[in-house]
């Protein structure tokens, strides 16, 4: 998709006149594709009637004019949004398809809204045509509402047009075609909450809804995903508190939607609550989304920057603890240490030189004093091997300029012998930074 809009760019640019000088100093004017010069007659047909394109106010297709194949018969079809000159209150999507005479209109679209959000194109009815979902807002109210549209040949039918924060396009009841999570503000009691809808028989309906935690409206991220044993989920993460964030894990089972991870007591996912900003992250490589819990900040651990340790859950049958890791943010790795040690050992950062900076994990002892078990150090200058080697450190890893080496302190055991080789084994580079994915905001 996102290469045929550049293509299309890379065209109309040619057109505004780019070009090479040839020896006789006249430009030579590239051959184009002739059915993508008609396609932008076409587009011009419709500003000449006093149109102007508007683009779309975010998601992944964010471009005015857009080429995509909707019934996969290979051709692309063309959409494209405008707006009346001198009329704000409205604004249309167009449909184009290739005949013999190059593009012609198919279908135009009215919003429902005088602002188009976002655009994205998924099968939702399982004929291996994709719909076209439309995310619409009033500027005035700020009121936000999804159409699904079929759009084919002759004509275009709306499938569904709901109020809508948020939505995305995902398999949530395993049935190998996408359906379509919606957040939404209840108008009965303000809440918001999560609304399914899939596909029945050629008809798209509504299924049922689940309520998302309540006491913040603030949706950070969400992310279609898999939960321990391997069930598509939706993840909803929210603002808590100030910064922190919770989780909300919504399944389709048995029909019945449900929020795992929701107290009706608390009328939230309280479980998941955390005072940082850290997100749902496959952090052991499973293929199932962990809820990241960090440890209670810790108080009197001396100069040094605290890494809190996170315990990582997994929603399935249970809400399981998956892993315990400190992560260094300044130096992008991960270190995994047995489940046991969670709620037992703190990591500190210092740095103490401009070429060596020391991770140190404790454990705490009964009487509240701590005892260093092993330190991380990160190496670089030019000596940095030698160093090393004269520091008595065991390396660990090496990456651009640094070298990675461990230093253990002797007789130190909490239920397992600390050895260079555990450690290697539990040390990785952290993985690029969660992505928002299909999210649609
Ligand atoms: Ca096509
Ligand atoms: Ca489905
Ligand atoms: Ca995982």
């Amino acid at each position: 998709m996102r290469t045929k809009i550049a293509f299309i760019i890379a065209i109309l640019i040619m057109l505004c006149g780019c070009g090479e000088d040839t020896i006789d100093g006249s430009l030579r004017v590239p051959q184009l594709p002739e059915e993508y010069v008609e396609f932008n007659d076409e587009i011009n047909k419709i500003k000449n009637e006093g149109f102007e394109l508007v683009s779309p106010n975010g998601g992944t297709n964010r471009q005015s004019v857009q080429l995509t194949d909707l019934d996969n018969d290979g051709i692309d079809e063309g959409v494209a949004f405008f707006r009346e000159i001198g009329n704000a209150h409205k604004v249309y999507a167009y449909f184009f398809e290739q005949n013999e005479e190059g593009y012609g209109i198919t279908a135009k679209i009215e919003g429902s809204g005088d602002t188009v959000e976002n655009v994205t194109y998924a099968d939702l009815m399982g004929n291996g045509n994709n719909e076209v979902i439309i995310g619409w807002s009033l500027s005035d109210s700020g009121a936000k509402s999804v159409g699904v549209y079929s759009v084919t040949e002759e004509d275009s039918v709306k499938l569904c047009e709901v109020n809508s924060l948020y939505h995305i396009a995902c398999d949530l009841n395993g049935d190998m075609v996408n359906d379509l999570c919606v957040v939404y503000q209840d108008p009965a009691d303000g809440k918001q909450k999560l609304a399914f809808y899939s596909q029945d028989e050629g008809n798209f309906i509504f299924r049922a809804s689940a309520p998302l935690s309540a006491k913040s409206d603030v949706i950070l991220r969400i992310r279609a995903a898999y939960i321990d044993d391997m069930q598509p989920a939706v993840f909803v993460e929210k603002r808590h508190g100030s910064a922190g964030v919770i989780t909300d894990v919504i399944t389709w089972k048995d029909k019945i939607l449900k929020n795992l991870t929701y107290s009706d007591t608390a009328e939230e996912s309280e479980k998941t609550a955390r005072t940082y900003e850290m997100y749902c992250e496959d952090v052991d490589l499973d293929g199932a989304l962990e809820i990241p819990i960090p440890g209670m900040p810790v108080n009197g651990e001396g100069e040094g920057e605290i890494i809190p340790g996170v315990s990582w859950y997994g929603v399935g049958k249970d809400y399981k603890l998956k892993a315990f890791i400190f992560r260094s943010s300044v130096e992008k790795w991960n270190v995994s240490l047995p489940l046991d040690w969670r709620n037992r050992c703190v990591a500190v950062y210092r740095k103490m030189s401009p070429s060596l900076n020391v991770s140190t994990v404790y454990s705490y002892k009964e009487d509240g004093t701590r005892e260093e078990l092993f330190s991380i150090m990160a190496i670089s200058g030019e000596n940095r091997e030698k160093n090393m080697e004269k520091l008595g450190y065991e390396k660990l890893s090496e990456r651009g300029n640094t070298l990675y080496a461990i230093q253990i302190k002797k007789k130190r055991y909490l239920g397992y012998d600390i050895t260079a080789e555990m450690l290697a084994e539990r040390f990785t580079f952290r993985e690029a930074e969660w992505s928002t994915g299909e999210v649609v905001f």
